[in-house]
């Protein structure tokens, strides 16, 4: 069994490498540098035509998309060890939160990072092919952004009112969302209106990864 993994430092791909500490999973890493144009470059084009990471190479298959590498890693490697549902409505609720979490909370993450200047914690980096030109921002954008922020977190504040985590016990799909919520908090996104949101993302930072991945952040 192999697996690569391409990343780069403080992006998306920090979800992948979130998912493959709690599975225990070996790799080889290769480090690449969004503002230096490695994601753009021929090399990197032929593995993602997409230019993004995360992508992983797993016995000589290339996957991009962090949710199609979350749930791939969490049900080849994950439900033997606990961490991802076994077939049944419960793989459905998993897949349901990690695409959720993309389509909707990524999406709106990623467009308030494009507006917020290029110095600010979070903000899109200026190599990044989401970089909006400073000329180009528009307060309406950023207004947006955040009202669909605020759509997203009260979603699962009440999904957290009912459960300690979003299938009951902990499972990597916490894993991915909380990075998603981390990135959101490093943007000095408020979590005071989602008392459950905030109380789950503690529970998650007692978990020995998460909460290594957040001392490593400061
Ligand atoms: N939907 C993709 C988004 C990945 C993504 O946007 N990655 C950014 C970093 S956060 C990237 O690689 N950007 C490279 C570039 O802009 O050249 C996923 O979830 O994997």
């Amino acid at each position: 069994m192999s697996i690569t993994f391409y990343y780069a430092p403080m992006s998306t791909s920090s979800i992948t490498e979130a998912v493959l500490a709690e599975l225990e999973l070996d790799y080889q890493g290769v480090e690449l540098d969004i503002d230096a144009g490695d994601t753009q470059s021929q090399s990197f084009l032929k593995i993602n035509p997409n230019a993004r990471v995360p992508v992983i190479i797993h016995d000589g298959v290339t996957i991009w998309e962090s949710a199609a590498i979350t749930l791939y890693l969490g049900e080849t490697f994950g439900v033997e060890k606990a961490l991802f549902p076994a077939l049944g409505p419960s793989r459905g609720e998993a897949m349901k939160w990690v695409v959720w979490s993309n389509l909707n909370l990524a999406d709106a993450a990623g467009k308030l990072a494009a507006q917020l200047s290029p110095e600010a914690p979070g903000a899109v980096q200026k190599g990044s092919q989401d970089f909006v030109a400073v000329e180009l921002r528009r307060p309406e954008a950023l207004v947006k952004a955040k009202a669909d922020m605020h759509r997203c977190f009260a979603i699962l504040n009440a999904a957290l009112a009912q459960r300690r985590f979003l299938l009951n016990q902990y499972s990597i799909v916490d894993t991915h969302l909380f990075v998603l919520v981390a990135w959101a908090l490093f943007m000095e996104w408020d979590l005071s209106a989602f008392p459950h949101v905030d109380a789950w993302f503690a529970r998650c930072i007692a978990r020995p990864v998460l909460g290594a991945m957040m001392s490593d952040d400061q």
